[in-house]
């Protein structure tokens, strides 16, 4: 039984795991840096323990100082939250020798999901759809030139270690194929010290599709549908939804027991995600499987009536899922605004500092996922994610003007956020259309005077 969670995160996340564990009636142990000893989750923590300065090398990712707070203080799991430890497949090892539950999958399965190439053969194998492409790695100029050609123009290298689109290269022909190959690899060597890199078919104006799957200790794996995620700006997702207004109920039907025979045929456990791309046509391949909780899980909770965070927890406890598949009919709409310390109008670059005023909005279909507070200083140290604002309702347009109107309720000052940004996509004919794909933001960007739009839809100050 677990008694005791330490939660290995912070921020928002932490805060998130917090509540589940009060829920459960588990005691937690915040680990926590210099810089976040104001934070809301160290508060509410039944235990914290600082674990070394700002710099996450020196705090959250240092293992061994986790491990011993862990140790110390008699803990039973750890919860990693997403990012940080979350997929390092070395630590969920030492946790394993130490005899701490990790609250996700097997060491062995986040390794094998952490090598994209070999991820994508493990599913190719057993008929989940991937894109035309390499066999795996790709060592040589010469042999890569082959495959592209055989592929067709244009063609994508990506890093084996990758994901997240670090280390991607789009090639468009042959003469611009070679060096594309060389930058690739280059980068990949220098961002993860690993240059492996493989080859696939550019797929042009894709949508970015998730299937959430929980999966039990006992082979039970059961799918609680689908994220959109295509709102995105320089692969950082602004704006996540579920249902995706593209796919319709014969296309999510076949695309949810693909995700879940993907994670059967690996024999994941606990909460992961399947991520497809899908085309203009509705021809879905798979690219990625996220191996933790991730940042966008709310909508998907808003709209199963589930608590993710509880069931990783469960799961990681042995217990058996509950759910059925049969139990997961979706007839709601929920949509997600990332609220983040980011300047829309200088090329949201980060604005740490103080909050002055904080006054989150309220009232029917609304959820605020946040750690901050009036007074709160965000540190420079961390991702300039200071919260979530969730949405739902019974369809998709009540869940945008819910949206509208809560980012409009939605006061921060002292810093800028990407509140107004969200509040004019919230009135973008192309969004509300549930036409956007990948390439929306970048359009939207172009296409709209955001100086105008923003000063007189925001009048803070
Ligand atoms: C692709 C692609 C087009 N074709 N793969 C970017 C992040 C990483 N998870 C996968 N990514 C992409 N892979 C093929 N074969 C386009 C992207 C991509 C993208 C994917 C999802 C969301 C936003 C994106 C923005 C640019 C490119």
């Amino acid at each position: 039984m677990i008694n005791k969670i330490l939660i290995a995160n912070r921020g928002e996340i932490a805060l998130r795991i917090v509540r589940a564990c009060r829920e459960l009636g588990i005691k937690t142990l915040a680990v926590y840096s210099e810089a976040d000893e104001q934070s809301l989750h160290v508060q509410l923590a039944d235990e914290a323990i600082c674990i070394g300065p700002p710099q996450p090398a020196e705090s959250y990712l240092r293992t061994d100082r986790i491990i011993s707070a862990a140790e110390i203080s008699n803990v039973d799991a750890i919860h990693p939250g997403y990012g940080f430890l979350s997929e390092k497949a070395d630590f969920v090892e030492q946790c394993e020798s130490c005899k701490i539950i990790f609250i996700g999958p097997s060491s062995s399965v986040i390794r094998q999901m952490g090598d994209k190439a070999l991820a994508i053969e493990s599913f190719r194998k057993v008929g989940v759809p991937t894109v035309p492409g390499s066999d795996g790695v790709v060592k040589s100029v010469s042999e890569a030139v082959k495959v592209a050609e055989s592929i067709g123009y244009p063609v994508l290298v990506k890093a084996v270690s990758g994901g997240g689109g670090k280390g991607m290269r789009v090639a468009h022909n042959s003469v611009a194929f070679a060096k594309e190959f060389e930058v690739a690899r280059a980068e990949a060597e220098k961002a993860f010290g690993d240059g492996s890199v493989y080859l696939e078919k550019f797929i042009e104006n894709p949508r970015h599709i998730e299937f959430q799957i929980l999966a039990d200790k006992h082979g039970k794996v059961i799918h609680l549908g689908e994220r959109d995620c295509s709102v995105q700006r320089r692969h950082q997702k602004l704006i996540e939804e579920a249902p995706s207004p593209f796919l319709s109920e014969e296309l999510r039907e076949k695309m949810g027991s693909i995700a879940v025979k993907a994670a059967k045929a690996v024999g994941y456990e606990n909460a992961g995600t399947i991520e497809f791309l899908v085309d203009e046509k509705g021809n879905f391949y798979f690219i990625e499987m996220n191996t933790r909780i991730q940042v966008e899980h709310p909508v998907t909770e808003e709209v199963t009536d589930t608590d993710l965070i509880k069931e990783q927890i469960r799961i990681a406890d042995g217990q058996h899922l509950r759910l059925n598949q049969e139990d997961i009919v979706i007839n709601r709409h929920a949509i997600e605004c990332r609220i983040n310390a980011e300047d829309p109008l200088k090329n949201f670059a980060p604005c740490p500092g103080t909050i002055d005023l904080y006054y989150p909005p309220g009232g029917h279909g609304v959820r605020v996922d946040s750690h901050v507070y009036g007074g709160y200083v965000i540190p420079p140290y961390y991702d300039s994610m200071i919260g979530k604002l969730i949405t739902y309702g019974r369809s998709r347009e009540i869940a945008m003007d819910r949206m509208y109107r809560a980012l409009e309720e939605f006061i921060i000052s002292g810093i800028k956020t990407t509140i107004p940004f969200s509040k004019v996509i919230m009135q973008d004919p192309v969004f509300r259309s549930g036409k956007a794909t990948t390439k929306f933001v970048e359009e939207f960007v172009e296409r709209t005077n955001l100086d105008n739009l923003i000063q007189s839809n925001h009048n803070l100050e």
